[in-house]
């Protein structure tokens, strides 16, 4: 018998987490939305070791739908423990070998079920030490990850904070004409980690076109999603567009094109939309990657900073 994946083990060992001491009563837990903030909510009492109930899942499937992203506070989980609490969300997000993606193995071609988000040499230092443009993830592949959770458990003194934006808020704020000429619009986000390669050993090893004008060559694959998608469970609309890396509007006026591009990404970076997260050591952040972008502020490459992310498949937006 081949030997189980950290997925199936984690699941397999979970039924010695039902003994009663280890049950959480739901009766603990209280869901805070954050006050002043465009999107959030704290959860507060939940040690996600234990058993859940039924009915503390449904309300955290409810909360993050509203609230888009869920923060967990002062927890303490190996990764086993922490795939388990993550799964019962859904299964863990696995593209083709063709569509890399944040930590992609050169020997699987899919990322680990756990992917180390750090500065360390060698550790998992896929994204460095420095500022992370507002995104959202897989945004380039047929079946972008639905949500991620993100746990942090070494930070440093200075920066690194994240920042979650609220695209429904952007999208609703938005005035009618404009939310007219763009409802129908389908958006080709190109793959960032296909244009590094292809840029490595050049200068602009992290500059990627805005827009890409037709006359430009097409880098890896193009799945084209709508422009503005709906939020499966809640039916809200919201804008799916990241702010920096390169895109084309189908069908689209290359000159019109990139100008209503740029002018929706300005509108995404007011600061109404958007909430930033000052980490603390235990927090686990879940957002929903559909209708959020999140950016990271910088930090000094010498403080180590690890967090662990997982990420959980989703279906083709619409
Ligand atoms: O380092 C961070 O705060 C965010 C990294 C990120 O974009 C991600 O894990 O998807
Ligand atoms: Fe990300």
């Amino acid at each position: 018998m081949t030997s189980l994946t950290q997925l199936s083990q984690a699941i397999h060992d979970a039924p010695r987490w039902h003994q009663t001491d280890h049950f959480q009563n739901p009766a603990d837990i209280q869901i805070i939305p954050l006050a002043h903030e465009a999107l959030g909510a704290v959860v507060i009492g939940l040690d996600a070791r234990k058993a859940q109930s039924g009915e503390t899942i449904f309300r955290l499937k409810q909360a993050l739908a509203e609230h888009l992203i869920l923060i967990f506070k002062q927890q303490s989980l190996d990764d086993l423990q922490y795939l388990a609490f993550s799964s019962y969300f859904g299964s863990i997000f696995k593209p083709s070998a063709d569509n890399p993606v944040l930590a992609t193995q050169s020997d699987t071609g899919t990322p680990p079920d756990v992917v180390p988000v750090s500065n360390a040499v060698g550790q998992g230092d896929y994204t460095g030490h420095g500022e992370l443009f507002p995104h959202a993830d897989h945004q380039w592949t047929p079946t972008p990850s639905f949500g991620s959770l993100l746990y942090a458990i070494e930070l440093p003194q200075d920066g690194g904070q994240t920042t979650w934006f609220n695209t429904i808020k952007a999208y609703a704020a938005l005035d009618a004409h404009t939310k007219q000429q763009i409802d129908h619009l389908q958006l080709i986000t190109y793959n960032p980690f296909v244009r590094a390669k292809s840029n490595k050993g050049t200068e602009n090893y992290v500059n990627s076109p805005l827009y890409r004008f037709k006359d430009q060559p097409i880098l890896g694959h193009a799945y084209p999603h709508p422009l503005v998608r709906t939020h499966p469970a809640s039916g809200r609309k919201a804008l799916w567009l990241n702010t920096r890396s390169e895109v084309e509007l189908v069908n689209y006026d290359d000159q019109a094109g990139s100008e209503l591009i740029a002018q929706l990404r300005a509108h995404i970076l007011k600061p109404e939309f958007r909430y930033e997260h000052q980490w603390e050591q235990g927090d686990i952040v879940f957002w929903d990657n559909q209708v959020t972008l999140h950016s990271r502020r910088p930090f000094p490459a010498e403080q180590r900073r690890l967090l662990k992310r997982i990420s959980l498949a989703g279906g083709r937006p619409f």
